[in-house]
């Protein structure tokens, strides 16, 4: 498959004739979670929404452009973007062995960087361990914005160890990160030591 990229910039120069849309190797679905104003006694998930399922390169741009970016998002809030069928949440049977590799970030600018890199390397199937991935969540926040990528078999040591390197490698983060498994998360909610780092 064409790298996203190239295939956008192939598919917006047409000589006036309508190219067929590029098809996705599989299909993605983008999710928001408005925490922004939360109602007293809501449970956790309870603003979570999914908005758009996709599976060309012309519509990921489009909704990438118009809607989701992080940048234009107030704090408490989340984009996910997940394999269609994949609901972000401990709960779903595909996460619920699983874990997430976490990015903090400073600065709104690199933030929509790391998001926007994250998911082509996503669509574009460049992680060798793709079947392993569920999805990534931005989160914006007031203290400190994030990124988590969300993987199946928490207990695979290896294989999360070379997804973790190969997301640095891909957003060119210079910075340790850290790998939580849901499980620790839900026994222990303010858990915040991870299992592996790279
Ligand atoms: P979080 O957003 O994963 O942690 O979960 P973080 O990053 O420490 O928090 P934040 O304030 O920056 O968002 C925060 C809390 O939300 C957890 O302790 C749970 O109570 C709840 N929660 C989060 N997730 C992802 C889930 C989930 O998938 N299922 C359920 N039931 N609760 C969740």
């Amino acid at each position: 498959m064409a790298e996203v990229g190239e295939t956008m910039a192939a598919s917006s120069g047409g000589e006036g004739g309508v190219e067929a849309p590029h098809r996705l190797e599989r299909k993605w679905t983008f999710w928001f979670d408005n925490q922004s104003k939360p109602k007293q006694g809501a449970a956790w998930g309870s603003a979570l929404r999914k908005v758009y399922t996709f599976d060309t390169v012309e519509e990921f741009w489009c909704l990438y452009d118009q809607i989701f970016r992080p940048s234009k998002l107030p704090a408490n809030t989340d984009f996910h973007c997940f394999k269609s069928g994949i609901e972000p949440k401990w709960e779903d049977p595909e996460c619920a062995n699983g874990g997430k590799w976490t990015v903090t970030c400073n600065r709104k600018a690199s933030l929509d960087t790391l998001w926007l890199e994250t998911l082509m390397a996503l669509i574009g199937e460049q992680f060798e361990e793709s079947e392993e991935i569920c999805g990534i969540v931005v989160s914006v926040r007031q203290r400190q914005d994030k990124l988590a990528l969300w993987t199946k078999a928490a207990s695979n040591e290896a294989v999360q160890m070379s997804i973790g390197r190969k997301w640095k490698e891909i957003i060119d983060f210079n910075e340790k990160i850290v790998y939580n498994f849901h499980d620790d998360s839900r026994r222990d909610k303010s858990n915040r030591g991870g299992r592996y780092s790279v």
